[in-house]
């Protein structure tokens, strides 16, 4: 167990930065230079963020740094795995955002910019999503030649539905904040640079509800609007490490990392 901060908080990766306002904990992702990009520091780190909140904190506020959300799964750290070290990435991904939609507390997360692959997955582990103008969404596995392993195909699909998050899947095109915000990904829609003040102001509400509430609407209501999704992350690991151990996804993660893959930009 990582050894508690002056401020309460569990040692972080530099790519993450805790701080807190009052009973609301704010963490963003601070690794701009990548485009936020997740590595495994990352992820491990984030688990450690959810599990080890200080006492009082009642709302997480999660955004990030620089023009991006985040630009999903860092690629560089994909290439070698093989079949069975995918399986293991991948539920190291279920676990940590587990604790997030799992956790303690009901969690605001605040999107611009890419918010594309595992960063769209991130957002979706959270319980409310503030999108700002510029917040722009993808999947774009298809182009890269693997598959989603963050949750999205339990997560994305309950927000938008399986025929949205196919089609979207499918294409790897782009989808603006309008379209996100009509389609469920986010729940309000503010201007450009309004996100953080404003998932700031949600929070503060939700940490001023009855505690059980807040519990109750976490873990009791989407268990009984949609039942049990355990099996559904599970073939979710699996699919994701068979597609990342092809050739073809080796050679096309080659490409982005060598500048001759497409990068995920909104026209
Ligand atoms: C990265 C990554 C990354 C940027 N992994 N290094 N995600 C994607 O397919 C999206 C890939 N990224 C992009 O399309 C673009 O970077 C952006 C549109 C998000 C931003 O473009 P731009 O022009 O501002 O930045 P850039 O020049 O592309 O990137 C800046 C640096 O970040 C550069 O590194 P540098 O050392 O050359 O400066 C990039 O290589 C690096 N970078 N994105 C690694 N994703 C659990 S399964 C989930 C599966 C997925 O998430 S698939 C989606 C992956």
């Amino acid at each position: 167990m990582a050894t508690p901060s002056k401020t309460g908080f569990p040692k972080l990766p530099a790519s993450l930065a805790a701080s807190r306002r009052g009973d609301v904990a704010i963490l963003a992702l601070a690794r701009p230079q990548k485009r936020n990009a997740l590595d495994d520091a990352t992820v491990l780190g984030i688990e450690r963020f959810f599990s080890a909140l200080p006492k009082g904190i009642k709302a997480v506020v999660l955004h990030g740094k620089g023009a991006h959300f985040s630009a999903g799964l860092d690629l560089g750290e994909l290439t070698e795995r093989d079949v069975a070290e995918g399986v293991e990435h991948s539920r190291m991904w279920h676990r940590a955002f587990a604790h997030i939609e799992f956790g303690k507390v009901p969690v605001v997360a605040v999107l611009h910019g890419a918010v594309v692959g595992g960063g769209l997955e991130l957002a979706a582990a959270a319980h409310i999503r503030v999108a700002e103008r510029s917040a722009y969404y993808a999947l774009p596995e298809g182009s890269r030649g693997i598959y989603v392993g963050g949750g999205a195909s339990v997560r994305v699909s309950r927000l938008i539905g399986v025929a949205r998050m196919q089609a979207m899947m499918l294409t790897g095109l782009t989808y603006g904040a309008e379209e996100g915000q009509a389609m469920g990904l986010s729940q309000f829609l503010v201007a450009n640079d309004k996100g953080l003040a404003k998932g700031i102001e949600l929070a503060e509400r939700i940490a001023e509800n009855a505690p059980l509430t807040n519990f109750a609407i976490m873990h009791v209501l989407p268990r009984i609007a949609e039942g049990d999704s355990a099996g559904g992350y599970l073939t979710e690991s699996l699919m994701a490490a068979i597609a990342q151990g092809s050739a073809d996804a080796k050679a096309r993660l080659k490409d982005f990392l060598e500048k001759r893959g497409k990068k995920v930009l909104r026209e």
